[in-house]
C-alpha cells in the first residue's frame, strides 16, 4: 500500500488533502518537524532529502516534491479527474501548481516562517519577513484575479492546483491570519468545509484558534 509521510500542518497537508479528495487507500507516517524527526536515521533511510511530503509507492519506490507527487497521482488515477483534459487546461493547472509551491510557499512563506534561513543577522529578520509577506500578498492578488467567481481555480472542477492552493491558503488564512481578497477567502472556506479537508485536519490533529 502507498504510504504518505507528512508533518501536521506542513505543506504535506496539500498532498494529504489531494489523496483524500481522490478517495485513495494509503498508509501514513507522521513526523514531528520541531522534534527533528526528518533528520533522524529512520526517516533519512526513507527520504534522504529530509523533507515532507514523501510518498512511498506500491512498488516500494520513493517519490518526493509536491508537484511531482501531485502529477504522478493525477496521471496514475486519471479516472479521478484531477488533471483537466486538453493541453491548455493541463498546462494552466501545472502553471498554478508550480506558482503555489515554488513562489507562494518557497519564496513567500519560507521567508515569513523561517527568516533565519535567509539572513544570518537577527536585525534583518523583520526585513526578510516583510519580503516574504510582499511575495505572498502579490501572489494571492494574482490567484484572486485568476479565480474570479469560479468554484475552483480551473473552473468548475477540483484539480491538482486546488490542493496546492489549499495548503498555502491554510497557512495564510488560518495560521498567519492574513487578509486575503474576498473571493479567495470564500474559495478557501469552501475547500476547508469539504469532507476531505475536515478528515485531514482531524487526522493531522490540527487545532483552530
Ligand atoms: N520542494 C519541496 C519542499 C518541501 C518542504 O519544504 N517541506 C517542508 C515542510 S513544508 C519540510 O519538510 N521541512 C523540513 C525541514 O526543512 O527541516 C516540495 O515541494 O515538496
Amino acid at each position: 500500500m502507498m504510504k504518505l509521510y507528512y508533518a501536521p500542518g506542513a505543506c504535506s497537508i496539500g498532498t494529504h488533502f489531494l489523496m483524500e479528495e481522490m478517495g485513495l487507500t494509503y498508509d501514513t507516517g507522521r513526523l514531528d518537524l520541531k522534534q527533528g524527526d526528518q533528520l533522524k536515521p529512520a526517516y533519512l533511510d526513507v527520504n534522504p532529502k529530509a523533507k515532507v511530503p514523501a510518498l512511498v509507492r506500491d512498488d516500494g519506490s520513493l517519490l518526493t516534491e509536491f508537484v511531482a507527487i501531485a502529477f504522478w497521482l493525477g496521471r496514475t488515477y486519471p479516472e479521478k479527474g484531477m488533471i483537466p483534459e486538453g493541453m491548455e487546461a493541463e498546462v494552466r493547472t501545472l502553471e498554478m501548481l508550480d506558482y503555489a509551491v515554488a513562489t507562494i510557499h518557497m519564496q513567500g512563506f519560507s521567508r515569513l516562517f523561517r527568516p533565519a534561513k535567509f539572513a544570518r543577522s537577527e536585525a534583518e529578520h523583520d526585513w526578510v519577513r516583510e519580503q516574504g509577506r510582499a511575495v505572498v500578498d502579490k501572489a494571492f492578488g494574482i490567484v484572486s484575479e485568476r479565480l474570479g467567481s469560479s468554484d475552483f481555480i480551473m473552473g468548475d472542477r477540483l484539480t491538482l492546483a486546488d490542493a496546492a492552493l489549499f495548503y498555502v491558503l491554510f497557512w495564510g488564512v488560518d495560521r498567519v491570519k492574513l487578509d486575503v481578497p474576498e473571493n479567495l477567502a470564500a474559495y478557501y472556506a469552501r475547500l476547508r468545509a469539504r469532507p476531505s479537508a475536515q478528515k485531514v485536519f482531524a487526522d493531522e490533529g490540527i487545532q483552530f484558534s
